[in-house]
């Protein structure tokens, strides 16, 4: 039995005894969990090498659950969990992958609905029978409808971060074709979305056919969908599909207007053709005369937003969400310039879970441009992640010392932080005591546990958490992680406010399948006035290339850079968050 199947009962042990109101047990068997699924030695291979004792030496393992695991590789069952299973037969597994059902509540639907799986559920949900029931209300049926629609549409796109280099690879092959003259990806990859359903790419070329045999015989392809002479489709086999178009050199502009979207910015700009006595289409801006058009613009799409009175709208902002009447009346706002970070704001190293060393991430974030890199591995509380206690973030800090002193002696520019990534434990308070928070330079905490806790219960711990006067910055804010799990159930507008009056930073943390804020978090940041910092959350030297998604999401925001405190000098962004 492989260790991720062990981790699921093992959770699912956890959960069946949380069902059962017992005590501590619960959580012992989660962190057990957790803790299997990061191992990198399979728990087999460990018993056939140190038998049982080998196995109490895992992390967390205590001689009752050893032999647990002992029975499961040994028979592939395990008795207690089958009889627990048997006291409330449902597919907790299945049912606890929706955002904020928790144990408890699988119980009392199971017991007093009779609900087994996720299709009762969402049965007893759309009759109204849930909210009905003492302990959950409308509002909790609404909550459990969203998550079942979370879970049925998360995995059908893909987290653009993750095959972006995939596409600019296409991207430089296509412009290095002779027949190729211009190449540009469109659709909501040029609008830099986290989530891509396909690939929209726009070539011009005098020979069209020979572009589209290049691209139908790419390596890769699973499946060619259409192959025309204007409009080609693939499908990759890992199930992404690309689109090539061929269009006219004199209306490149509209057709890339057209073609980035997204289509409802595409909508409010044809009205306000339609307004000026003009026709808007992917061929360009016509003005209607007597019996004909006449080509006003489409060459560039500069061009055509000038035609129709609006500054030009960077296309991260081109949603309909108030750009076009920003653009109408010349207020648009200046947003975050790619590659204007100094610094970055939360690393892990390979004193925790990072790949590589202090000094290594160091020089990678100076090579990226940085001036600035908080340290900040996770604490203690996150055994499988090696955290940090006391006495070793202690030590931690005579080798940020050394490595800062090895980076002058070559005249590097960059400077090392102390920093944490502080677990906010159950009840909001932190995983390490304040006399050690007074003494870094940035103190970020976050939530990697109890992802299920009701939205009050939730909202109440990140609030207690933040209201630590040694916090500067909320890490990854809603935990969510695209197409894995949703976010954790809080109330933003009160953690907004609470920021602002607390004076304390929210994260966007730029790795891209969490991109946590999203887009309309950080707008409404912004609104009130409260700071952001975008920072890779590195794991490893190459992780510091996806800071370019987190000034993506920010730019789709609507971030300036006098929201965003590493993009400031360092002493600047130091005197803020320790005003
Ligand atoms: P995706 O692929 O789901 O991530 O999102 P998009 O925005 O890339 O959408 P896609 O691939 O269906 O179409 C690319 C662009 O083409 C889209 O952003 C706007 C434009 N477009 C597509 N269909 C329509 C349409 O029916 N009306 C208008 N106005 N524009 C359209
Ligand atoms: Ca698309
Ligand atoms: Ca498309
Ligand atoms: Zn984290």
């Amino acid at each position: 039995m492989r260790n991720a199947e062990i981790s699921k009962i093992l959770y699912e042990i956890g959960a069946f005894l949380e069902m059962q109101n017992i005590p501590f047990k619960p959580r012992a068997y989660e962190k057990v969990a957790e803790v299997m699924e990061e191992l990198e030695e399979e728990a087999g291979d460990i018993y056939q090498r140190g038998g049982l004792t080998a196995l109490g030496k895992i992390p967390g393992v205590g001689v009752s659950i050893a032999e647990k695991i002992e029975e499961l590789l040994k028979t592939g069952r395990l008795k207690y969990y089958e009889d627990l299973k048997k006291k409330t037969p449902v597919d907790l597994s299945g049912l606890a992958s929706v955002p904020g059902l928790g144990p408890k509540n699988i119980k009392k639907l199971y017991e007093k609905l009779g609900i087994k799986n996720l299709s009762d559920l969402e049965k007893a949900a759309r009759a109204g029978k849930i909210g009905k029931i003492e302990g959950f209300g409308a509002k909790t049926e609404e909550n459990i409808l969203a998550g079942i629609e979370f879970l049925k549409t998360s995995g059908s796109r893909f987290v653009l971060g993750f095959l972006k280099s995939r596409v600019r690879e296409l991207e430089a092959r296509l412009k290095k074709l002779k027949e190729v003259e211009r190449v540009n990806v469109a659709g909501s990859i040029r609008r830099s979305k986290e989530t891509i359903g396909d690939v929209d790419i726009l070539v011009t070329s005098q020979k069209p056919a020979l572009v589209m045999d290049f691209f139908v015989s790419q390596p890769g392809i699973s499946r060619v969908v259409a192959h025309g002479d204007t409009k080609s489709s693939v499908r990759l086999e890992n199930g992404l599909e690309m689109d090539l178009r061929v269009v006219p050199e004199e209306s490149y502009g509209a057709a890339l207007l057209y073609f980035t979207g997204s289509k409802d910015h595409n909508v409010a700009l044809r009205e306000i053709a339609i307004k000026k006595g003009c026709k808007l289409n992917e061929y360009g801006l016509f003005k209607k005369e007597k019996n004909r058009d006449v080509a006003v613009a489409g060459k560039t799409e500069e061009e055509v937003y000038e035609k129709l009175g609006l500054s030009y709208i960077e296309p991260e902002m081109r949603e309909n969400l108030g750009e076009v009447e920003a653009a109408a009346k010349g207020n648009l706002p200046d947003i975050i310039k790619y590659g204007s970070l100094k610094g970055d704001l939360q690393t892990q190293s390979d004193w925790t879970d990072g790949a590589n060393s202090i000094y290594d991430m160091a020089l990678k974030a100076e090579s990226t441009g940085l001036q600035y890199m908080a340290v900040t591995d996770h604490t203690k509380r996150l055994a499988m992640a090696n955290g940090l206690d006391e006495k070793r973030i202690v030590k931690q800090w005579a080798e940020i010392d050394k490595v800062n002193t090895k980076l002058r002696a070559k005249n590097s520019k960059l400077k090392v932080l102390k920093g944490t990534e502080c677990d906010i434990l159950k009840d909001g308070t932190l995983d390490l005591p304040d006399k050690i928070l007074s003494k870094l330079d940035v103190v970020g905490v976050s939530v990697h546990s109890y992802f299920n806790l009701d939205e009050k219960t939730q909202t109440n711990r990140v609030l207690r958490a933040l209201s630590n006067h040694n916090v500067d910055i909320l890490f990854h804010p809603t935990g969510r992680i695209i197409n894995k799990r949703g976010a954790i159930n809080l109330n933003m507008d009160e953690v907004i406010k609470a920021a602002k009056k607390l004076g304390k930073i929210l994260e966007v943390d730029a790795f891209p399948d969490r991109s946590d804020l999203k887009d309309e978090y950080i707008k409404k940041c912004v609104q009130v006035g409260v700071k952001m910092a975008i920072d890779s959350d590195a794991h490893s030297i190459q992780h510091f290339e996806y800071l370019e998604y987190g000034i993506s999401q920010a730019r789709r925001g609507w971030a300036e850079k006098k929201d965003i405190i590493n993009a400031w000098p360092l002493e600047k962004m130091l005197g803020f968050i320790k005003h």
